[in-house]
């Protein structure tokens, strides 16, 4: 890790840009109003960390949850009921009886989804109740919350067994108050996680992903003061400006004197307006380094509220398309990327990210690939990854998973999207890493899909205009003078700042790999255009040297040198995120000498063993680096 102190002389001007919206706001609907509690850097905030083992019980009929009529639920089925079991049977030995144990139930590790839990457990997909108990500290004139990462899909969360909350959105962060429930010493906390998919749910019931419910990432417990800081951020303008503010939730967040520090610099003193916001506009001092991946600085920031205080490691950069080009810090890029799903290596991945984890995959992007940029499909990946990328100097593409055929013309799918979306910026805009927000993947071009898209194009713009919006689009494909011609005609381009194409020619499709190389591409002239997918299947270890047999490596090899030929005489084309790092689980994937669950469309196996493509890619970067 790479942080630089530098001693700032920060000049302080005017206040400008509303907390939650920059200056280039242009959203058509209001914005939806941000989560009521957000603990913006949780992450930084000392915590009891609830990881461990869990007790589980599978609810596949919902019996926690509604009786045989859709009536309330019969006590004996209820798992978050904060009793022992044991002990109630004592008391009625006649009578009574229930249809689970918590306290005498199986026990996985979380976080980590439950598909590799048990055998049993691999294709799992429904309602399943976690329980723990845990010591804890009454919060007397503390707040207390509970701090979940990510539950996939549903979640609600009972405290010594009253329901404290519930979330919806399987890859974004949110926490719940719990401070009235918890007691001094032993408490129970139960959490009934939902991994079903529907039509109204983000992502949609197919992907081309594993389920992986559960709990992936930590829960923890977390005080504050009565009036803590719940949002903080800052970010580096085009005009040279840092600009950006806090938040403070609590009795007293209106009219209050906090202050902020950047490096070693000194600490600038803002007041709270009455709704607890305060607003930073400061001309970025001379000496300031600029985050890039070649030397992606972080200054420690630090926000004081009282007795609260917060210190995130943000860097300051500047990215913007002029014409087709990116600039990054005012300097055109190539985008030398990959795409990665959130799966670690091994054969039988949990989505259990740690920093070991986390650190292996981008290793390989940033090392071994060449790579400078990474498109975190299909969701938001957790946030050590993001922070990873922050401090290793890689840029990221965020989306969220808008993805094939969301039910556009629901507005519960928009309002859960739009909650979504606000959800992952609102976690992730103090990284520098990130320069794309990306609001879907391959999503047919309807008129209920346009409008879906463009809200949430101008949320995304609203909340954050600092970064790039894009989508990764579907293409037309065309005959034109006797050759191919691959067009991208999507209304939505109009929305976007970056255009992104997924293309798959000489994969799915009857072109050949000959006919790839010659294919011609025409796109909406004056922004830039990136694919945001190309690849493959190879099974790792297969090969045929004479001819070119699909899921060999030699296949793989040779597609990905036909594409970037084509990619080359693309003019507007400023980089590529090809499909993908490494093979990945999926349902969808049932060929049973080449798949079995896996898609091969990895430059690596699922155990990091790298086919003949992943050097293709890695010298076309090594060359691009060069430029
Ligand atoms: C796509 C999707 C991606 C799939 C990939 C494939 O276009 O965006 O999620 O995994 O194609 O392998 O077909």
């Amino acid at each position: 890790m790479r942080r630089t102190l530098a001693i700032l002389a920060l000049t302080l001007t005017c206040a400008a840009p509303a907390l939650a919206q920059s200056s280039t706001s242009s959203a058509s609907a209001p914005l939806p109003a941000a989560p009521a509690v957000l603990l913006t850097d949780a992450i930084n905030r000392p915590g009891q960390d609830l990881s461990g083992l869990w007790a589980y019980s599978t609810d596949l009929y919902r019996t926690a949850e509604t009786d045989i009529n859709g009536r309330p639920p019969a006590p004996r089925a209820m798992r978050y009921r904060d009793i022992s079991v044991d002990a109630e049977v004592a008391k009625k030995p006649d009578t009574e009886f229930f249809e689970f144990d918590m306290d005498k139930a199986p026990k996985a590790a979380l976080p980590g989804a439950w598909n590799a839990a048990e055998p049993e457990l691999r294709w799992f997909d429904g309602l399943m109740w976690y329980q723990r108990h845990f010591t804890a500290e009454a919060a007397g004139n503390r707040r207390a919350f509970l701090r979940f990462e990510a539950v996939n899909y549903r979640v609600k969360v009972y405290v010594n067994g009253q329901l404290a909350g519930q979330h919806e959105g399987g890859f974004t962060p949110f926490s719940i108050e719990v401070g009235k429930l918890l007691r001094a010493g032993d408490n129970q906390v139960t959490i009934g996680v939902d991994s079903t998919h529907d039509a109204t749910t983000v992502p949609p019931t197919v992907t081309d992903w594993d389920i992986y419910g559960g709990v992936t990432r930590p829960i923890r417990l977390i005080y504050t003061p009565e009036t803590f800081i719940d949002d903080e951020f800052l970010h580096l303008d085009l005009d040279g400006h840092i600009r950006g503010g806090m938040h403070l939730n609590g009795a007293s967040a209106g009219n209050r004197d906090v202050s902020v520090k950047i490096g070693a610099g000194k600490a600038i003193a803002l007041k709270t307006d009455g709704n607890g916001d305060a607003k930073i506009d400061i001309t970025a001092p001379k000496g300031l380094k600029l985050w890039s991946p070649d030397s992606p600085t972080l200054y420690d920031v630090t926000f004081t509220a009282g007795n609260d205080t917060l210190t995130d490691h943000i860097g300051f950069r500047t990215i913007q398309a002029r014409g087709t080009d990116i600039l990054l810090n005012g300097k055109p890029i190539f985008l030398r990327g990959i795409s990665m799903h959130e799966e670690e290596f091994g054969s039988n991945p949990a989505r259990r990210m740690t920093p070991e984890a986390i650190r292996a995959l981008l290793t390989e992007v940033k090392e071994g690939l060449h790579g400078n940029f990474v498109r975190l499909a299909h969701y938001p990946h957790s946030e050590l990854t993001t922070r990873m990328a922050d401090e290793m100097g890689l840029m990221i593409w965020s989306e969220i998973p808008v993805y094939w055929s969301v039910d556009f013309g629901n507005e519960k799918t928009l309002s859960t999207a739009r909650h979504m979306l606000a959800e992952n910026i609102l976690r992730d805009r103090n990284r520098a890493s990130i320069i794309v927000w990306s609001v879907g993947n391959e999503t047919p071009n309807t008129p209920e899909r346009n409008r879906f898209l463009a809200t949430l194009a101008d949320d995304a713009r609203a909340r954050d205009g600092t970064r790039l919006i894009s989508a990764a689009l579907l293409v037309s494909h065309n005959m034109k003078d006797g050759h191919i011609e691959m067009a991208i005609d999507d209304p939505l381009v109009e929305h976007l700042d970056l255009m992104a194409a997924n293309t798959y020619n000489g994969w799915y499709g009857d072109d050949t790999l000959a006919d790839v190389a010659k294919e011609t591409w025409t796109m909406p002239a004056g922004k830039p255009m990136i694919f945001s997918e190309f690849g493959a299947d190879a099974l790792a270890g297969f090969h045929d040297a004479t001819r070119p047999v699909k899921f060999t490596e030699e296949y793989q090899a040779e597609f990905y040198r036909r594409t970037l030929a084509m990619a080359d005489r693309i003019p507007a084309l400023r980089g590529m995120s090809p499909w993908i790092l490494k093979d990945f689980q999926s349902p969808r994937r049932q060929h049973p000498v080449y798949q079995n669950g896996w898609n091969r469309k990895g430059l690596m196996s699922e155990t990091g063993v790298r086919k003949e493509a992943f050097d293709v890619l890695a010298n076309y970067y090594i060359g691009k680096e060069k430029d």
